[in-house]
């Protein structure tokens, strides 16, 4: 039978009676970005529409995923508008999501501080009011130049010359010092670029590897803002929803680390990507115009992550591989895009 118990300051934690934990009201900040529409169907999928309450800064996208259960147009720096959702939804799980990304940060440097820091500490002061758990997820973006580049462990050098990856260090150290004072249930994964055919990524490093699909598909050609050996960690979204699922229904006494685990499924180059796209379309053709600053910032992330402890503690197993999901992408992509290609003589 399912238990709820109260933790050794307060918290409420439900439990299976194989100690894996479970949510029941759940709140999204950031709900109709990249991740958190794809999180939000799951959840909603396995604990019920309303049992699931959305909110994000906009509401002129995605009406379906909208108009399915509980939906908020709330900044997410907004503590009064949040609190009043969460003592009235009965929340007791946060998935903080809302953040601007690292290219989009390097333009934009004070709103990227201003929205991924204190609206990560509002979430985190809400969390600790009302006994909540909080998922934030934190990035590969969280390593610099100093970081061993190839298998990068989990507890290692951060250094990041990016202001997305200060907020995201920040934000590691800010989730483990609200768990360890407070006793706050924070958890977390560092993720890698994330690539999906239903919701496009924006402002990102990574974006390049789902757009390539998407040119693939229309077009047969790809002009790549990275060089066509810069290799990064990247994940398939079935992947990645699983992940942040995963390690908020974990069994807490199985936990060493709490926040940003390592979870890494592929690293691969632009050339690399190319060639498995042409083992379905042959004709397709990558050409290279390099976004200075989207390189600078490659060039400062690791190549490839170690992800023993997520694997240890929680049970990461990805399915997904470069070849399994450039054949997933194109299926996708290629239903919804029935025009058909036609050669690349023109631009991007
Ligand atoms: C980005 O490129 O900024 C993100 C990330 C790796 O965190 N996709």
């Amino acid at each position: 039978m399912n238990t709820s118990i109260v933790s050794r300051r307060g918290l409420l934690v439900n439990k299976t009676p194989a100690g894996e934990q479970f949510m029941k009201h759940i709140l999204i900040v950031g709900a109709l970005g990249q991740l958190g529409s794809e999180i939000a169907l799951a959840l909603r999928r396995k604990y019920g529409d309303n049992s699931v309450v959305l909110t994000d800064i906009r509401d002129d996208i995605n009406r379906q995923l909208i108009e399915s259960g509980p939906f908020y147009k709330v900044d997410c720096r907004d503590a009064k508008a949040l609190a009043d959702i969460v003592q009235n939804h009965h929340i007791d799980t946060v998935y903080h999501l809302a953040a601007l990304l690292s290219a989009t940060a390097e333009r934009s440097v004070q709103a990227a501080w201003d929205i991924n820091m204190n609206g990560l500490m509002t979430t985190l002061e809400i969390a600790r009011t009302f006994r909540c758990a909080v998922f934030t997820p934190s990035s590969i973006g969280s390593f610099g130049p100093s970081t061993p580049k190839r298998f990068t462990p989990q507890d290692t050098i951060q250094r990041p010359t990016t202001m997305y990856g200060v907020t995201k260090v920040a934000g590691e150290l800010l989730c483990d010092y609200y768990y360890h004072k407070y006793d706050v249930d924070t958890r977390g994964v560092r993720f890698p670029g994330i690539i999906s055919s239903m919701t496009p990524p924006g402002g990102g490093t990574t974006d390049y590897a789902v757009e390539i699909y998407y040119a693939a598909v229309a077009k047969h050609c790809y002009e790549c803002p990275l060089a066509g050996d810069t290799y990064l960690d990247m994940m398939y979204m079935p992947d990645a929803v699983d992940a942040a699922i995963r390690v908020m229904e974990a069994d807490p006494a199985k936990l060493r680390h709490r926040n940003a685990f390592n979870v890494a499924s592929m690293s691969f180059c632009p050339e690399d990507i190319a060639a498995y796209i042409r083992t379905h379309i042959p004709d397709f053709t990558i050409t290279y115009r390099i976004d200075p600053v989207r390189q600078a910032i490659a060039n400062s992330w690791p190549d490839c992550l170690e992800d023993y402890a997520a694997r240890v503690e929680w049970g990461w197993n990805p399915k997904y591989d470069l070849a399994s999901m450039t054949a997933d992408m194109l299926a996708h992509v290629g239903a919804r895009n029935q025009t058909g290609g036609s050669p690349c003589s023109q631009t991007n």
